[in-house]
């Protein structure tokens, strides 16, 4: 049932106060939109579109990809950035586009929680960028393993308060797949394989452990 446009469940979430997730976990349908989606991003490697990337298969979506020198739109800074060719929309930042593609496909996260979800995805979002950086200014895999023992440990635990706090059967926000677990799948398979992020992620949250082992 819908008043004025919005959710009958959720008007209730809001108007009663509670904002968890058991309230305002209602599932909208997944629609898959009409028009196809492009992928802009470096040759080569799939880096920051993996997540992007990840979702649009998982939802079916008509999709391709495109180099990052196709971009001609003045308001994006740096890959990835994707768009849509109905809509003539076009995002850059990974946070933002995988929040609107998981809108428009499917993977949102319940309403009453959307400002958990963005607040994990970019905690996400911080750690890409400062594993990236760490591993390549490194001068020493002494320097490595501080990081991994320090800054990616806590943030772990972050995120393992995070999936408890907000989460249910195995997912970072609600009960079922959203963006959020896209990225996180994101920054485990970017870094694993030359970190040894997986057994880490074992070592210090169980629930991202699970991510590591998908
Ligand atoms: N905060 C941005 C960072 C984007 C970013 O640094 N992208 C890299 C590739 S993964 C890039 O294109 N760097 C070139 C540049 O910044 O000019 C995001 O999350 O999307």
């Amino acid at each position: 049932m819908r008043f004025v446009g919005i959710p009958i469940l959720e008007l209730r979430a809001v108007t009663r106060g509670r904002a968890s997730w058991e309230r305002a976990n209602f599932d909208m349908p997944n629609t898959v939109p009409c028009g196809e989606f492009t992928v802009y991003y470096h040759e080569g490697f799939t880096g920051r579109s993996q997540g992007l990337e990840m979702m649009l298969v998982a939802s079916k979506a008509k999709w391709k990809r495109a180099p990052w020198s196709e971009v001609k739109d003045p308001t994006c800074f740096a890959a990835p950035a994707l768009g849509h060719d109905q809509t003539g929309k076009m995002i850059s930042q990974t946070t933002a586009a995988a929040q609107w593609l998981g809108t428009e496909v499917g993977f949102r996260p319940p309403t009453g929680l959307r400002a958990e979800a963005l607040k994990i995805a970019l905690d996400i979002a911080d750690v890409w960028s400062e594993a990236y950086k760490t591993r390549k200014d490194a001068n020493s895999w002494e320097e490595v393993e501080a990081f991994l023992s320090g800054r990616l440990a806590q943030f772990f635990g972050v995120l393992e308060a995070c999936a408890k706090k907000y989460g249910k059967d195995g997912v970072l926000v609600g009960a079922k797949t959203s963006y959020c677990d896209f990225l996180l799948v994101n920054a485990i398979a970017t870094y694993a394989p030359r970190t040894s992020l997986a057994p880490r992620a074992r070592t210090h949250a169980s629930a991202v452990a699970a991510f590591a082992a998908r």
